[in-house]
This record gives structure tokens, C-alpha cells and sequence, in this order.
């Protein structure tokens, strides 16, 4: 991944997207993650349609943003694509909402091809609407006046919000490296529900040529809809994620689905078990129907009268 940041998208950096996890509810936190804790990477907790967070989506600071999924026993879910050609109303998790922010980064992409990895987190943090989910206790103002949440991030994902500012976004500097020194005094075993807390008190590196600096709060949205808003991106800014490549790291695609096929792209796979680009998913093993699901919620083919429309339907997927 430190290779993908400094060399993928010829220097700009790939995005990864992760699901911050769905483990709450047995008290997992997604700061243990490795994944979610790199500063490069994009941690994506989820709402149920009522703007409440399901039992088991994670809160860690490492979280960016929230988007749309379904309760454990909520009648509503995510609609998308399955094995064996078939499509589900049944999908849900945090799987569910970090394919919805992928496909915005997609559509931000198509906007704007020349945003860097930290640009992403940047557009998210400043696009993403609060007042949806603001009746959580628990949002505190960082230094820069940007609303946040652990269980919700910088708030809901507004697609035509990021993609209208990434339009015409400059880049942020490269990443400046701000180290403050802390004595966390003894170092303390830990068993299972045992807990550890310090406070610091940390100047952001403030008066040095690295102080954290480079974020504000330009937007603010008083909507209080549920809502990516992605359809103005398609019918005001005709953008749908064209030129774009998603990979979805996941338990292979069946992309012989007729909601799919037109998307896929063989040159973007890699079947790990066999070494080959043929990423289906074996049958032999039903459950293997997760990545077909993701895949289906950024690309599925609009008005064919099958599933449902992919949220970046015109980007590559492999
Ligand atoms: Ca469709």
C-alpha cells in the first residue's frame, strides 16, 4: 500500500476504500484495524435509512464518513447484484456502505482525474452532511471547525456535494509528517475488555513548516433528507465514472451477470487461488456471493430492467 500511495495513479496515489466493521455490538473497535488506522486509507461506517447506526457498525476515529446500509433485521437493505445471475434486496453491513463512498471517489474521479489520495479524504471531510445524522450525541468541532463523530465520521456522503467541489478542486499539499513526542509511561498488558486511556495535549506541530493547517469548513447543509444525491451528478454534471478502474478485493465477481459484463474488465482481476485474471467466484461454495454484491452496487448496467443501477455505472470493474 506504500507503494500504491507513492507510485498507483502515476504519483497521485490509489484510494482504498474499507468497511470500518461490523463488530460493535461484541465490542469490537475499528482503531485495533491496521488497515483502517493508515492515514491513507478511507474507513467508511454506515446509517440505516432512519439515520441510525445499525448494532454492529464500528466507531474509531479513523472513520471518514457514513453511508447507507441496512440494520440486521431491518426489512430495508441494499438491492444489488448476486451469483448465478441472479440479483438480492438482502445485502447489508458496512460492506454495503463503503462501495457506495467508492463509487463517489469514482464519480469524483471522472470530475477531476488529477486528485491525489489526500485530496479524497480532503473533498470528503468538507462535503459530507451532518445535520442527517446530528441528532447522535457525541459531535464534537476538531480544530478547524468541521463537525465530527467516531461512529459517523465528517458525516453522510453527499455525492453531488464532492463531486461539485472536486470539480474545480485544487490539490492539497503533499503530506507534511507533524511528530510530537508522548511518554505513554509503563508499557501495560492487556486482556480481553480491559481498557487504557492518556490524554495529550498536542500543538499540531503549530509555528513549524508541518503544522497541521490544511483544512476548513466550507460547506455547511442544513438537509435533513437521506440522500447521497447522486442523480443531480448524473443529470446536471453528466458524470457516471467514466475512465475509472475499481478493484474490489473481495471473494471473486460473477461477471458473466448480465448487470455486470459490460463492466468488467479482465484486465483489472487477479484470482489469487489460481493465478489467472478469471476472478469468479467458485460455485461450489455459495457464500462466496459478497464481492458480486459490492461489484454490483458501484456498476450495475442502468435500464436493462435487471437489479438495479450501479452507483459509478459507467467505471471499469475487475
Ligand atoms: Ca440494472
Amino acid at each position: 500500500m506504500d507503494h500504491d500511495k507513492t507510485v498507483g495513479r502515476k504519483g497521485k496515489g490509489v484510494l482504498y476504500v474499507f468497511s470500518a466493521g461490523n463488530g460493535r455490538v461484541r465490542g469490537d473497535n475499528c482503531a485495533a484495524d491496521g488497515y483502517l488506522n493508515r492515514i491513507d486509507t478511507i474507513a467508511i461506517a454506515c446509517v440505516r435509512a432512519d439515520g441510525e447506526p445499525p448494532l454492529y457498525s464500528e466507531a474509531c476515529n479513523a472513520v471518514m464518513a457514513t453511508a447507507y446500509s441496512g440494520g440486521n433485521t431491518d426489512p430495508i437493505k441494499i438491492i444489488t447484484t448476486d451469483i448465478f445471475g441472479t440479483c438480492t434486496c438482502e445485502h447489508t453491513g458496512t460492506s454495503a456502505a463503503s462501495p457506495f463512498v467508492a463509487g463517489v471517489l469514482a464519480l469524483a474521479l471522472e470530475a477531476n482525474p488529477g486528485l491525489t489520495w489526500r485530496d479524497a479524504q480532503h473533498l470528503l471531510a468538507w462535503s459530507c452532511d451532518v445535520a442527517p445524522v446530528s441528532h447522535s450525541a457525541g459531535w464534537e468541532r476538531n480544530a478547524r471547525k468541521l463537525w465530527y463523530h467516531p461512529a459517523y465520521g465528517f458525516g453522510l456522503i453527499n455525492a453531488f456535494k464532492l463531486v461539485s467541489l472536486a470539480k474545480g478542486w485544487t490539490n492539497v499539499p503533499p503530506q507534511a509528517k507533524c511528530e510530537i513526542p508522548v511518554d505513554v509511561g509503563t508499557v501495560t498488558d492487556f486482556s480481553k475488555a480491559s481498557s487504557w486511556k492518556q490524554s495529550v495535549n498536542v500543538t499540531a506541530c503549530s509555528g513549524t513548516a508541518d503544522e497541521v493547517k490544511f483544512q476548513d469548513c466550507r460547506s455547511s447543509n442544513t438537509s435533513t433528507r437521506i440522500d447521497f444525491n447522486v442523480v443531480p451528478v448524473y443529470q446536471e454534471l453528466n458524470i457516471t465514472g467514466r475512465g475509472v478502474n475499481i478493484i474490489v478485493l473481495d471473494d471473486g465477481i460473477d461477471y458473466g451477470h448480465e448487470d455486470l459484463a459490460a463492466s468488467f474488465s479482465p484486465d483489472l482481476s487477479y484470482n489469487f487461488n489460481n493465478d489467472t485474471n478469471d476472478c469468479r467466484p467458485r460455485s461450489s461454495d455459495s457464500r462466496n456471493k459478497h464481492g458480486t454484491r459490492c461489484a454490483g452496487q458501484l456498476v450495475m448496467k442502468p435500464n436493462n430492467s435487471k437489479c438495479g443501477v450501479g452507483i459509478c455505472y459507467g467505471a471499469k470493474v475487475g
